[in-house]
């Protein structure tokens, strides 16, 4: 048995305002040849499908296409799909009984009801049967009522609560597709600026990962970048494109899952995916930046710059119409920083064989630096009370 798990494709994500649609329609490209290629026979897809809980109808467009694309080239390979903590579970499960005919079977919401189970789908091969559970994103405030509590519940316990409800066939081989933050205890996972608005502070939202023991393989979506969960066999597949400068490094990839007879390890192959044009930091003078952007210019064929850029300058003093300067030669700006680490390190040179000075006079020094006017009279009294109610609160 041999599928593909993907997960976190946040359709319709901007990134500074710019539109990412053709960044993430051209790694969807790179995935249909991959599986046209690959010939899987299941294909996961493990929530935020989309990036706004209300799509634009443009959003619904592109996931709809990837999916006719999708069942076109590999008819009779069965599609599950979760929700994530982005998807709206009512607009991503509408038309999904029509859909299951097609072989695309969609778990939005969690059981609310006594009768109700996680969705499964079992897939057959020459070594029998595989489970697929497919457990949509939960807050444990879903499933309360469900599980009879109504006290506070944790993450945790909400997530197991809904698990032992299942009868999951222990001798067979079971598959789950989840979209939550697994931690297995002690070892910290890599996390994304492009995520991490949604792990809640303090680690309220982990998961404990022994709860994914009953599973051969954990299809995991949430983090960002490829990783496992504590166990090679319970992974987070990362999103398709780099959606934050952070993740300039990660190689986003497709996992490529196949399962043997039960007991034996899967077999896990990441299958590399291109961010086109990709995130990158340049860091620099003014100068060096430039003479960069002009490097990659020649290199992309002309016009700007199209990576989505972050750029850090260290300069000591601001350059001149900067950001028009910058936009001459870049055409996708994240961000523009001055790094005032340099500033500091030649006040620190400054000071060397100098005797100490006061702190009035040392923030006197300093301001004069970064602002290129002495401090008046009526800002050296303020400082003077400051620094004064400082010491005397150091001391108190
Ligand atoms: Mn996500």
């Amino acid at each position: 048995m041999k599928f593909f798990h993907i997960s976190d494709l946040h359709i319709g994500k901007q990134l500074n305002g710019y539109s990412l649609q053709k960044v993430q329609e051209a790694a969807f490209g790179q995935i249909l040849a991959c599986a046209a290629r690959e010939r899987p026979d299941a294909f996961l897809i493990c929530g935020d499908i989309y990036d706004k809980s209300v799509p634009s109808a443009e959003s619904f467009a592109v996931f709809d296409r990837f999916l006719t694309e999708l069942s076109q080239q590999n008819p009779g390979m069965e599609i599950l799909i979760i929700s994530g903590n982005h998807d709206s579970p009512e607009r991503l499960s509408y038309g999904s009984a029509f859909l299951e005919r097609h072989h695309i079977h969609i778990a939005a919401a969690a059981p609310s009801e006594e009768t109700q189970h996680l969705q499964q789908v079992t897939l057959c091969d020459e070594w029998g049967p595989v489970h697929f559970y497919l457990f949509p994103f939960i807050r444990p405030g879903h499933v309360r009522r469900l599980l009879g509590e109504t006290g506070p519940l944790s993450y945790t316990e909400a997530f197991g609560g809904v698990l032992a409800r299942e009868r999951i066939e222990e001798s067979e081989r079971n598959v789950l597709l989840a979209h939550q933050f697994f931690v297995r205890e002690g070892q910290a996972p890599a996390t994304s600026d492009s995520e991490t608005a949604v792990l809640l502070a303090g680690g309220l939202d982990q998961i404990d990962a022994s709860l994914l023991e009953p599973f051969d393989y954990a299809a995991l979506g949430h983090l960002h970048g490829p990783q496992r969960a504590g166990k090679e066999q319970w992974r987070y597949c990362g999103s398709p494109c780099q959606y934050s400068l952070s993740e300039e490094r990660q190689q986003k990839s497709v996992a490529m899952v196949t399962l043997r007879e039960k007991g034996s390890a899967p077999e896990i192959a990441l299958l590399p995916l291109r961010t086109d044009p990709p995130v990158r930091r340049y860091s620099g003078s003014f100068e060096e930046i430039c003479a960069a952007a002009r490097e990659r210019i020649r290199e992309t064929g002309g016009g700007r710059v199209p990576d989505f850029a972050g750029i850090t300058l260290t300069d000591p003093e601001e350059p001149p119409d900067l950001r028009e300067q910058l936009e001459g030669l870049f055409e996708r700006i994240l961000e523009i920083r001055l790094d005032r680490r340099s500033l500091e390190t030649a006040y620190e040179q400054e000071e060397e064989g100098t005797e100490t000075l006061s702190a009035l006079d040392a923030f006197a020094q300093f301001y004069e630096m970064v602002r290129q006017s002495p401090l008046s009279g009526k800002q050296r009294r303020i400082m003077e009370r400051v620094i004064r109610e400082a010491e005397e609160g150091e001391r108190s």
